[in-house]
């Protein structure tokens, strides 16, 4: 495969490291926090995130939710090391539920993230927020009304302002041992273009977008969360036309993010199995430096930094997808951030990360010895 992605990928090679102007607010945990970013970034740098490493991993979750010491990890169980960032998902947290959709504890998350951040971590935070209009989860894709319901003037406006409250509420809970607000990144209403969400692309207009995102993000400042960067995070396989349709505005936004994914398609298409990969790996590295080209770009002229706010392939059926996979398709931008999503305990095949005995560790502690990655240690 190394040798068709090469051939293939010869023509990325000539893309430079367009480096970010650094961004403006300074005295502030997210000042701060943009500040280390920027500074990882400017030297070619960047944190790996994993989605909820710190509290469940492929085969084990932590159940004593008070005492657990917090200290194990699938990516450290491999490398040594626990990620220099760590995911989480605020889904239920608007309707006050005592765990997330992934059955995490809020108790246990506001700690994992408290003590990750102790330890010289960094923490992002995304809302797989239910549907406020019918009930249903973030995927109730049935009504087109709900963004215009939940904006000044729709009739659920006030229930989702109670929603985003009760958000606020545990942003606000977490602190450090001198009470001080953790920094963290925060990416609301991701994936905005598809429309598999509630916020999707067919489900609202730019506009209405637009406003959802500036109330979260004007909502939020009011109570006084000063420690947020905030994060804009569109699906791939879209245009750069698309990306920007329905960017808040450089006041709201302070960190590019893409969400892309690698897929297998369909095996009847390809002589071969090793084919099949090639094919998914040689897409996946086009697609994401397409992506990040036009991303950093944009970044470089609007003193914003650029992020792959989530990532992966299922599974990784390839193992050597970390080097030669991921680091090729990242080689030549400049993000802050990539984060490989979560490793369910409950689901066998549902990983994007490794684990102790998995096929790519191996490749994986390269990946961790690679110069342009941040890991805890
Ligand atoms: C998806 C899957 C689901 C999960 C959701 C929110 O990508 O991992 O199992 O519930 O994210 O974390």
């Amino acid at each position: 495969m190394k040798t068709i992605t090469n051939t293939i990928l010869t023509a990325g090679a000539a893309l430079a490291i367009i480096g970010c102007c650094g961004p403006k607010e300074t005295g502030t945990p997210a000042g701060e926090l943009l500040a280390r970013l920027d500074a990882a970034a400017a030297e070619g740098k960047f944190y790996y995130a994993h989605q909820d490493d710190a509290v469940y991993g492929h085969s084990w979750r932590v159940e004593d939710v008070e005492n657990d010491p917090l200290e194990r990890s699938d990516v450290a169980a491999v490398c040594g090391s626990a990620p220099g960032m760590v995911g989480f998902d605020l889904g239920g947290i608007e309707m006050g539920d005592a765990a997330n959709l992934d059955s995490v504890d809020f108790a246990l998350m506001r700690r994992a993230a408290v003590s990750h951040v102790a330890k010289g971590g960094i923490v992002t935070f995304s809302w797989h927020s239910r549907n406020p209009l019918t009930g249903g989860d973030a995927w109730d894709i049935s009504s087109a009304e709900v963004v215009e319901y939940v904006l000044d003037g729709g009739a659920g406006h006030g229930m989702f302002m109670e929603w985003l409250g009760r958000t606020a509420d545990f942003l606000l809970s977490l602190r450090d041992a001198d009470g001080k607000l953790i920094p963290l990144i925060f990416r609301p209403w991701h994936e905005n273009i598809g429309s598999w969400f509630w916020w999707g692309g067919k489900l609202c207009t730019p506009e209405q977008y637009i406003a959802l995102y500036r109330l979260t993000r004007d909502y939020m400042s009011g109570r006084g969360l000063d420690n947020i960067v905030w994060a804009y995070s569109p699906n791939s396989d879209i245009s750069a036309e698309e990306y920007f349709s329905r960017y808040p505005g450089d006041e709201y936004v302070d960190i590019l993010g893409v969400d892309q994914y690698q897929f297998l398609e369909d095996p009847a298409k390809f002589a071969s199995e090793q084919e099949r990969l090639a094919a998914a790996s040689i897409y996946f590295i086009e697609r994401m430096r397409f992506d990040l080209k036009y991303m950093a770009e944009f970044a470089a002229e609007h003193g914003k930094l650029i992020a792959v706010s989530e990532t992966g392939f299922e599974g990784i059926p390839y193992p050597k997808w970390w080097t030669e996979v991921l680091l090729d398709g990242v080689a030549d931008a400049p993000v802050c951030y990539v984060l490989t999503w979560r490793n369910a305990w409950d689901k066998p095949g549902h990983f994007y990360a490794p684990f102790e005995g998995s096929a790519d560790a191996e490749d994986f502690i390269e990946f961790y010895r690679n110069e342009r990655t941040i890991f805890l240690k």
